[in-house]
């Protein structure tokens, strides 16, 4: 049986194990800086490239690329990357893929550090960027200039939950010439495979759904195509941002069970979207599994399921959003999402405070909104716990 090429669920528990002398059931961690070589030609031909034995851990390590090996398996690629936290992902992407007088087009309503980033360190080594609303086609062609390089698209977005057409996206980027770089995050490879609607790179933190326990900061880019690949692989042990075999073990651990998490949590979302629409103290709601999604009809399209995400206002506003906040005691106040908890908070004032007022509005980042992950706790005290702090409103 050739378990790489089998099932979903069958790669997500078997797809890069390690066979070990002993038969370890699971991916020895291989705790160790460095890998010694039985002679002096044998460590020659490593780093010549001749011979594929371990060097030095921030080059490669079996429990790391075991990782790798899994995610590439499952998100439909030539090759992954193991880095230290999504941001690193992020980074050793832009640090990759431009150059001083390049320019980039972004989803303006995407994780707030992945624009900050951009627009207040990088702009400095000459990058330059056009943040818009990328779930308009059209917006995009327009901001197209001769020097754009990367098209790079958060979708569903964090924290609008607006849904960009990858498929489009991809059909445009590839007439100019521009490399399409996917944020996968929301999703995970269980729910969406940019790869196979024309990306060239997706990313992950994997912080997130793909470790699903909240005990890890983490992220992994895949490429498509192998000279990709190596170029991004060469910036990230250049940069030195790659994890480590302890926090590869664990994230290794929490994928297995992806697909079982994402069912609940999703189930639970929809019930919870349901609850929240039909509250009479409720505004809005984004919810993808909701009709009244602007992009419902997309996302049914390329998304194999809605995910766990939901935002939300309510007609008190973000003194009324301060109030809920302050009122459920099940889902924890905190930022970060697809673990298995329930996590509420306020984008406005938390994950994208650093974003410039007028930039919020633009990106529809209203002060109401109120950012929700649901977890795979009971979905019944999921809806008592907001229902108890939305009476408080
Ligand atoms: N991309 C997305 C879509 C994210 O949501 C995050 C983190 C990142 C990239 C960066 O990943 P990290 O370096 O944290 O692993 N999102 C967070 C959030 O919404 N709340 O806290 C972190």
């Amino acid at each position: 049986m050739n378990k790489e090429k089998s099932g979903f669920n069958t790669k997500l528990i078997h797809a890069g194990e390690i066979h070990d002398q002993f038969g370890s059931a699971t991916v020895p961690i291989y705790q160790t800086s460095t890998f010694s070589f039985e002679s002096a030609e044998e460590g020659a031909k490593c780093f010549a490239g001749e011979s594929d034995g371990y060097i030095y851990t921030r080059i490669g390590n079996p429990t790391i690329n075991a990782l790798e090996h899994q995610i590439t398996a499952i998100e439909n690629g030539f090759g992954a990357i193991a880095v230290s936290s999504g941001m690193a992902a992020a980074s050793t992407i832009y640090l990759s893929l431009l150059s001083s007088g390049d320019h980039i087009i972004s989803t303006d309503a995407i994780y707030g550090p992945a624009r900050g980033v951009m627009e207040k360190q990088f702009v400095r080594y000459g990058f330059q960027s056009t943040y818009i609303n990328t779930t308009d086609v059209k917006a995009i062609e327009k901001a197209i200039r001769p020097n754009t390089k990367v098209l790079y698209i958060e979708t569903p977005a964090n924290p609008t939950m607006d849904i960009t057409d990858l498929k489009a996206c991809a059909e445009i980027a590839h007439k100019h010439n521009i490399i399409l770089v996917v944020d996968n995050t929301f999703c995970s490879p269980y729910l969406q495979n940019p790869l196979d609607l024309g990306a060239d790179v997706v990313f992950h933190s994997m912080t997130k759904f793909i470790n699903g326990h909240a005990d890890i900061v983490a992220g992994v880019i895949v490429a498509k195509e192998e000279k990709m690949y190596k170029q991004l692989r060469n910036m990230m042990v250049l940069l030195g941002c790659n994890m480590d075999p302890h926090q590869a073990y664990m994230v290794h651990r929490g994928l297995k069970t992806l697909s079982i998490r994402i069912d609940r949590a999703q189930d639970n979302a929809m019930k919870v979207a349901e609850f929240l629409e039909n509250h009479p103290k409720v505004a809005w709601i984004k919810y993808p599994g909701l009709k009244s999604h602007p992009q419902y009809e997309l996302g049914k399209k390329q998304m194999k399921g809605n995910g766990s995400m939901i935002s939300f206002g309510l007609k008190t506003g973000f003194e009324g959003a301060k109030v809920l906040m302050n009122n459920v005691h099940l889902a924890l106040l905190a930022v970060s999402l697809g673990g298995v908890e329930s996590l509420i908070q306020h984008p406005a004032s938390m994950t994208h405070s650093k974003v410039s007022k007028e930039d919020k509005q633009k990106a529809g980042i209203s002060d109401d909104l109120i950012r929700y992950a649901v977890g795979i706790e009971d979905v019944n005290d999921i809806i008592d716990d907001l229902k108890h702090g939305l009476e408080k409103c």
